[in-house]
């Protein structure tokens, strides 16, 4: 009933991820390899035309955008609700959900990863513009959405080079996690006494920035509420099912670093 076409190690999968997990409802998997390009085949384009996971497909319906997913998983699948009852708090909840969605953590993700991991990550956006580039000239009744993605890519990748922005970027992590832990200071959960989807969306974010290195923004009492926050996330079944157990596939790890650095 349930298909998701996800990736590993995706930030914007596990969000969904953890939401049905959180629901613990069952799904069926379609695993894509993004360092291979999955995402770019004209088979998933026509499914989601970004070119990006997650994708939902319920019963036939297609639906695209994490924050968008979590919100129909939540209305499709109201055990346990994850919305808030009062309309002051869905208001709040949803304030939560954009702060995040507007932060670009593609950016900071793919600037900021030290290492192995980090060339992999920068190598595979040359890569993928090139692939792009060829795309749209084979699969002409795609090449709208082909153009469009190489226009992005183009500009992700003009972002995560320059350090000037690199560096304002990573300037506005700070300030966001200021608003989470005055919030945190005053309630257990983002959206008060129970755990919401803005929960979920934030326990991918700050998980991510704790494998960015970033954690050192909550070390040593500084945000000891947000830290509290983290570890009570952390404790969550969905966190295991979620995140702990995202990883990616051997052979798909092998294609994917083949692709990396021969360029097959
Ligand atoms: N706003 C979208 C963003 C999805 C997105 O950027 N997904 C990334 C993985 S977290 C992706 O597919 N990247 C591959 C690409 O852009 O080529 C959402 O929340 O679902």
């Amino acid at each position: 009933m349930l298909e998701l076409y996800h990736a590993s190690g995706s930030l914007c999968s596990q969000k969904v991820k953890l939401v049905l997990a959180e629901k613990n409802l069952e799904w069926k998997s379609h695993l894509l390899n993004l360092l291979t390009f999955d995402n770019l085949q004209p088979s998933y384009i026509q499914l989601n035309s970004k070119g990006v996971v997650p994708t939902l497909i319920h019963d036939g319906k297609v639906i695209t955008d994490s924050a968008i997913i979590i919100r129909y998983l939540d209305e499709q699948f109201p055990h346990p609700k994850l919305t808030p009852a009062p309309p002051t708090l869905q208001e709040k909840m949803n304030s939560w959900i954009n702060l995040q969605n507007e932060f670009p953590m593609r950016e900071v993700m793919y600037g900021n990863y030290t290492g192995i991991e980090g060339f992999v990550l920068r190598r595979s956006i040359q890569i993928k513009q090139k692939l792009l580039s060829q795309l749209m000239q084979l699969n002409y009744e795609l090449k709208e959405q082909y153009e469009t993605k190489l226009n992005d890519v183009r500009k992700w990748n003009s972002t995560i080079q320059d350090v000037k922005k690199m560096t304002s970027l990573n300037a506005k992590i700070e300030p966001m996690l200021n608003q989470l832990e005055e919030q945190l200071s005053q309630t257990e959960w983002l959206c008060g006494a129970t755990y919401s989807l803005a929960d979920a969306m934030w326990t991918a974010v700050l998980n991510r920035l704790d494998e960015l290195k970033f954690s050192y923004l909550w070390a040593e009492n500084t945000r000891p509420a947000l830290k509290l926050y983290l570890r009570q996330l952390k404790a969550r079944p969905s966190f295991k099912t979620a995140i702990q157990s995202d990883k990616m596939p051997l052979p798909m790890l092998f294609a994917g670093l083949c692709r990396t650095f021969l360029c097959i």
